[in-house]
C-alpha cells in the first residue's frame, strides 16, 4: 500500500485535515513532574557544590527508591545498561546465560560485552515473557544463569524460573527496566532473584533523564556493586576491586526525586489511557490490545497492540500509515535480538527455537501513552486504525 494512497484516503476519513497531528505524537515522550520541585532540587545541588560521586541527592534517591520498593538496597547507576553489566559481573556470571530474544538489545549486549554468550529462549506468546519450558530446553553444562525480563512491566514467571535456577544451582536475576513499581503476586518487583535491574531512561514511565539501579536484599552483592560502580575504590587511595564508572549524577537523582512524587498520577493517566485504547479498538478484526492482570500493579506505560494475519492490513503497512499521520508508533522489539548484530551472524539458526518470538515480533506495535498525550490522541489514533482496517488497499 503506497503511503500517498493511504494519506489521501485518510484525509477523507478525518475531514480533510492532513496530517492527523501537526506536531508528532511520540511513543517515549518523557513524563516530567513538578517543575518547581525539580528546580528547588537543582538549586540545592548548586548550593551544595556537589555534582556527582555519591552525593547527598543520590543517597536520598537511593533511600527513597529502596523504601518505595521495599528492598534493602538500591545501588543507583548512570543507566540501566551499565547497571545490568555491573550486576552480571558482581554475580560472577560466565559461559552461557539464558535470556529472551524478545527484549531490548541491551539485555543481550550486557552479557556479550563481557564475553558471556547470551542464549535466547522463546517466550509465551500470551504474556511476551520467557516460557519456562523453553528455558529448560536451552540449559547446557555451560549455563551459569538466567536473566528474566519483566517485559512491558508484567512480571516474568518468577517462581518457575527460580525453581529451574535452584534445581541447576545457577543464578537468576531480572531485567526490570520496564517494571518500576510493578508487582508479582502482590509483592513489589525488586526483591526477586539475586537482584533486579531498573532503567530510569527518559522514555520510561518513571525517569531520571538517564539512569538505572540494581536493587537487592543481598548485603554483600550490594557492597560489591557499590565498589564496582566507582572504579573499585574503598576510601581515597584504596582500590580493592576491579571496577568501572557507573555513578549516577546529582541532577539525575534530582529528576528522580521529582518524578517519584508524580508517579502515582502518571500511572493513573496511563491506566486510563490503556482502558480508553482498549475500548476504542475493540472488535477490530485481527487487532488486539495486550492486557495486563488487573490484580497486579503495572505502570501501563506500554500500550501494545498485536496485528495478526486475520487483519486485512499488515503491521508494517499500519506503522507506515501512522507515521505519515505524525503518529510515531514503534515496533519494539522487532526483529528480536537474535536477528541483530552480532547475534544473527553468531547464531544463524536461533530462529528455529524462537517461533513465538518471531511471530510476536512480526505483529507488535507500541502506541503513544503518557501524561503528554494530547486529549484528542486516542480517538484520532483509533479512528485512523479503524479506517485503515476497513479500507485495505486493493
Ligand atoms: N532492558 C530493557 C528491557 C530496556 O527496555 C532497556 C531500555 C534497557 C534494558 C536499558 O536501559 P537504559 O540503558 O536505556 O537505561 C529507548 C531507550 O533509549 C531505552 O532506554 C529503552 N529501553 C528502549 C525501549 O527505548 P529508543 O531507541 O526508542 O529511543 P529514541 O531516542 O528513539 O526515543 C523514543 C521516542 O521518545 C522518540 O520518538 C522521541 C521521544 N523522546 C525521547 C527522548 C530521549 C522524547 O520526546 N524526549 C526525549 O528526551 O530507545
Amino acid at each position: 500500500m503506497a503511503i500517498k494512497k493511504i494519506r489521501s484516503r485518510l484525509d477523507l476519513a478525518i475531514n480533510g485535515a492532513p496530517p492527523a497531528f501537526h506536531e508528532p505524537v511520540h511513543v517515549g515522550r518523557p513524563n516530567i513532574g513538578e517543575r518547581d520541585v525539580f528546580l528547588r532540587h537543582i538549586n540545592q545541588i548548586l548550593d551544595n557544590h556537589w555534582l556527582t560521586n555519591n552525593g547527598p541527592m543520590v543517597q536520598e534517591f537511593e533511600r527513597r527508591v529502596a523504601q518505595y520498593l521495599g528492598v534493602k538496597h538500591c545501588v543507583a547507576m548512570c543507566n540501566g545498561t551499565i547497571a545490568l553489566e555491573i550486576a552480571i559481573r558482581a554475580l560472577g556470571l560466565e559461559g552461557e546465560v539464558i535470556v529472551p530474544s524478545w527484549t531490548f538489545i541491551a539485555t543481550a549486549h550486557a552479557l556479550y560485552w563481557q564475553g558471556i554468550t547470551p542464549v535466547f529462549a522463546d517466550i509465551d506468546p500470551k504474556t511476551h515473557n520467557l516460557d519456562p519450558y523453553a528455558v529448560r530446553r536451552m540449559l547446557t553444562p555451560r549455563t551459569t544463569g538466567i536473566i528474566g525480563v519483566h517485559l512491558w512491566g508484567r512480571a516474568a514467571p518468577i517462581a518457575e524460573l527460580q525453581s529451574i535456577a535452584d534445581e541447576r544451582g545457577i543464578k537468576l536475576m531480572f531485567d526490570a527496566a520496564h517494571a518500576f513499581g510493578s508487582t508479582y503476586k502482590g509483592q513489589t518487583i525488586g526483591r526477586f532473584g539475586s537482584c533486579e535491574v531498573l532503567s530510569f531512561h527518559a522514555t520510561k514511565a518513571f525517569n531520571t533523564m538517564e539512569g538505572g539501579a540494581v536493587v537487592t536484599n543481598d548485603d554483600q552483592l550490594a557492597e560489591d556493586m557499590r565498589l564496582m560502580r566507582n572504579f573499585g575504590f574503598k576510601g581515597y587511595d584504596n582500590v580493592i576491586h576491579p571496577g568501572t564508572n557507573g555513578k549516577m549524577i546529582e541532577v539525575c537523582a534530582a529528576m528522580g526525586l521529582t518524578n517519584l512524587e508524580a508517579l502515582e498520577d502518571v500511572v493513573a493517566v496511563n491506566r486510563r489511557n490503556h482502558a480508553d485504547y482498549k475500548k476504542a479498538l475493540a472488535n477490530i478484526p485481527g487487532m488486539t490490545v495486550l492486557d495486563y492482570d488487573p490484580n497486579e500493579r503495572n505502570s501501563y506505560h506500554y500500550v501494545v497492540i498485536e496485528v495478526d494475519p486475520a487483519c486485512p492490513v499488515s503491521r508494517d503497512q499500519i506503522v507506515e500509515a501512522l507515521h505519515a499521520e505524525n503518529i510515531l508508533v514503534r515496533k519494539y522489539f522487532w526483529p528480536g535480538c537474535h536477528k541483530m548484530a552480532p547475534y544473527r551472524e553468531l547464531f544463524p539458526n536461533a530462529g528455529l527455537t524462537l517461533a513465538n518470538t518471531e511471530k510476536t515480533a512480526s505483529r507488535v506495535i507500541i502506541l503513544p501513552n503518557g501524561t503528554t498525550l494530547p486529549e484528542s490522541a486516542i480517538p484520532v489514533i483509533s479512528s485512523v486504525l479503524r479506517y485503515l482496517v476497513s479500507n485495505p488497499s486493493s
